[in-house]
């Protein structure tokens, strides 16, 4: 039996258990990988002050992100394809994020729909929404996500083109995936894969196919996909889209200040310091590198959250300590999604959560509201 103590662990098992052109879809970055690699490794740079002989009973890691409760301040990023790590893997997610307490966000590309989502947890979810050139699509999957009484929309804003990823061309993986020989042999060694696909009818977009007016299946949806990059997006469809939600709105994709300052102006509750985990722009900041010069500028007046690169709870206090209000996991969940379906992503949310509430305790603190940049050691970030 394999024991799980730590992220890695997952993904590991989770390397195992999916096939290769699922698994590398997730772990991989764009080119030569290097946002990727320094979203995780910048956060070793940052170090803590120990301290000691500090009361440490009642330690409380309960928070609020754009005025929700939380348990704590750590929430499921939207991920495209989330079922093809697992059958179902978007409503397994949502519902270990719901028994967790934290926010679950469906994404656009999700192969679990919105209503499938909704159907199958009681809390609130989060939708996250790509701006593409079907306005009309658009509103009518705003008016979904309502239906669905999602509390927050994350409008991602970093894709208006495509990250170059050279795991993802040599795998074959687009809309439909290329079914290569390469593929079905190594599929046929992922027998619990295979079967959990086998048992579920939903292994295509959920939100779109069927939903999109050009698009009745999977074939279709392949230059469907292709013309919908909204080349022309600007500032004004953020308003417009603030305004036609009329919710918590989240902006999504931020990594400059002059862009977190326009966020600001178009109404935005919070914002995003992301690089798409390093699957957009090869060569940009790493996330956690780019979070304080975006809170110096914004911090005040909105709530900045982060994501990029944590695999650890120890990751995401040294996130909260430069400033932010909540971080987002994708990678971890999705290896635990892969590994163990539910009760992997429970295991991941689980693992953060005590080494969170450690190395809280560590550095004298109880309450991770509290949490600043007094528990880091000057001149390590
Ligand atoms: N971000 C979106 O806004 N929408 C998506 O559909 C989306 N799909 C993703 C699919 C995968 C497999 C991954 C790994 C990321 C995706 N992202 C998407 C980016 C994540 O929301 C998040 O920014 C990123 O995963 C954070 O980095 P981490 O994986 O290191 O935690």
């Amino acid at each position: 039996m394999t024991i799980i103590t730590t992220v890695e662990d997952l993904r590991v098992l989770a390397q195992k258990r999916v096939p290769r052109m699922f698994y590398d879809y997730a772990d991989a970055g764009s080119w030569t990988e290097s946002t990727y690699r320094a979203n995780v490794d910048d956060f070793q740079t940052i170090k803590f002050r120990q301290r000691v002989a500090v009361n440490l009973e009642n330690r409380s890691l309960k928070s609020t992100m754009v005025g929700q409760d939380v348990a704590m301040p750590v929430a499921l990023a939207p991920t495209g394809l989330t079922g093809m790590q697992h059958a179902d893997g978007e409503i397994l997610a949502a519902k270990a994020a719901e028994k967790f307490g934290v926010p679950f966000t469906l994404s656009t590309m999700s192969i679990c729909s919105i209503e499938d989502i909704a159907a199958n947890t009681s809390k609130p979810f989060w939708f996250q929404l790509y701006v593409m050139k079907d306005r009309e699509f658009i509103n009518r999957l705003i008016d979904r996500a309502k239906a669905a009484r999602c509390s927050a929309l994350v409008l991602t804003l970093d894709l208006q083109v495509l990250g170059q990823r050279h795991k993802d061309l040599r795998n074959g993986l687009s809309a439909p995936p290329k079914l290569t020989i390469a593929n079905i042999v190594n599929m046929a060694t992922k027998p619990r894969w295979v079967m959990g696909m086998l048992g579920t009818k939903r292994r295509s977009f959920g939100n779109i196919v069927g939903h999109a007016s050009s698009v009745s299946d999977m074939s279709s949806l392949s230059s469907w996909t292709s013309q919908q990059f909204d080349l022309s997006l600007s500032w004004k469809d953020v308003e417009w889209i603030k305004q036609r939600w009329g919710g918590k709105l989240i902006i999504k994709g931020i990594m400059d200040a002059e862009d977190a300052r326009l966020a600001v102006e178009s109404g935005a509750d919070a914002l995003i310091v992301s690089n798409h985990g390093g699957r957009q722009l090869d060569g940009a900041q790493s996330s956690i590198g780019a979070l304080p010069g975006i809170v110096d500028v914004v911090g005040k007046q909105i709530e900045v959250h982060m994501d990029g690169g944590i695999r650890s709870g120890q990751d995401v206090i040294k996130a909260l300590a430069l400033g932010a209000k909540g971080v987002y996991i994708g990678r971890p969940f999705l290896y635990g999604l892969g590994a163990m379906g539910e009760e992997g992503v429970s295991k991941c949310l689980d693992i953060i959560r005590n080494e969170l509430d450690l190395t809280m305790a560590f550095c004298g603190l109880r309450d991770v509201t509290k949490v600043d940049k007094n528990i880091l050691l000057p001149g390590s970030y």
